[in-house]
């Protein structure tokens, strides 16, 4: 199938929570975001994004990407999964206060996985919605899982899946460091950035990948690069962003060159 213009924007919790905190939105950042998503007037974008300090903390002191093995975790899942609309919502609020026609999609409504592999997905009303028009927001999120009872779904495959449902030509990832290092730069000061890297290059280093230092249940960068492989061996390209910086995200739509680091099949 020929790919489409479709771009599947990921803006990672790194960038709009604090992940040091707990239930700590950034809204300076949420809004400056809505502000250059307004700006760069992207047609058939979807936005997915992550958990950070919403979502992490109340999956993993419930076990919910373990599945469920006591009702006792039934409120756990409804909690992580309401503090995730919560932080959907200062989205929400955001894009539309700057004009943008974004509707979110739950994911727990539409999705369902198998050992944490997405298994269903009701894709029909995000469909219509990106051809009327509308800019479809999906998040990370606590959904149901066949095998497991429930689990988590991060915003990372949910990208690499929608990138290849929708054939999209290219997948922006907005996280709060530069790009993708050698080591994490927050640990390691000599860390250097990468600005181009094929998928065997990208192999040989997912072992370097550090560990997530902050509470994070689907495997920080590491877990990132894991999901984004199907994607990239479809031939769509992924560009690593520091969306903390102003205007990166905007430049980032625009093709515009920028700062990062830029993953192709070869
Ligand atoms: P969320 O899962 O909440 O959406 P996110 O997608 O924004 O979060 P993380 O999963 O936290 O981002 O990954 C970004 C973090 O990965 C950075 O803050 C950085 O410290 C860390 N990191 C670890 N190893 C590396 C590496 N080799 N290169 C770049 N960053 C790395
Ligand atoms: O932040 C996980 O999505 P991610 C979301 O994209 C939850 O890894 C609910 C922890």
């Amino acid at each position: 199938m020929n790919k489409t213009d479709a771009t599947i924007l990921k803006i990672g919790g790194s960038v709009i929570t604090d992940k040091n905190g707990e239930l700590t939105a950034q809204t300076q950042v949420i809004d400056r975001l809505a502000n250059e998503v307004e700006k760069a007037d992207t047609r058939n974008l979807i936005i997915v994004h992550g958990g950070g300090s919403f979502g992490h903390p109340a999956a993993q002191r419930n076990a919910i990407k373990e599945g469920l093995r006591d009702p006792k975790q039934l409120v756990g899942f409804a909690e992580t999964h309401h503090f995730m609309t919560v932080l959907n919502g200062l989205m929400m609020d955001s894009l539309i206060m700057h004009n943008v026609p974004a509707v979110s999609v739950t994911p727990s409504s539409c999705i369902t996985t198998e050992n944490g592999r997405i298994k269903s997905f009701e894709d029909t009303p995000l469909k219509m919605l990106l051809e009327t028009g509308f800019l479809p927001v999906l998040y990370g999120d606590a959904v149901i899982d066949t095998k497991l009872g429930f689990t988590i779904l991060s915003g990372d495959q949910l990208v690499s899946t929608l990138a290849t449902k929708f054939n999209a030509d290219r997948i922006i990832i907005g996280v709060d460091v530069d790009g993708l290092y050698d080591a994490d730069p927050k640990a390691e000061k000599t860390a250097k950035l990468f600005t181009h890297l094929t998928i065997d290059e990208l192999k040989k280093l997912k072992s370097k990948l550090g560990k997530p230092t902050v509470c994070d249940v689907t495997g920080g960068m590491f877990g990132k690069i894991e999901e984004l492989l199907p994607a990239l061996e479809r031939g769509i390209t992924a560009t690593i962003v520091n969306a903390t910086k102003p205007n990166h995200i905007y430049r980032a739509l625009k093709r515009d060159s920028i700062e990062g680091t830029t993953i192709e099949k070869r």
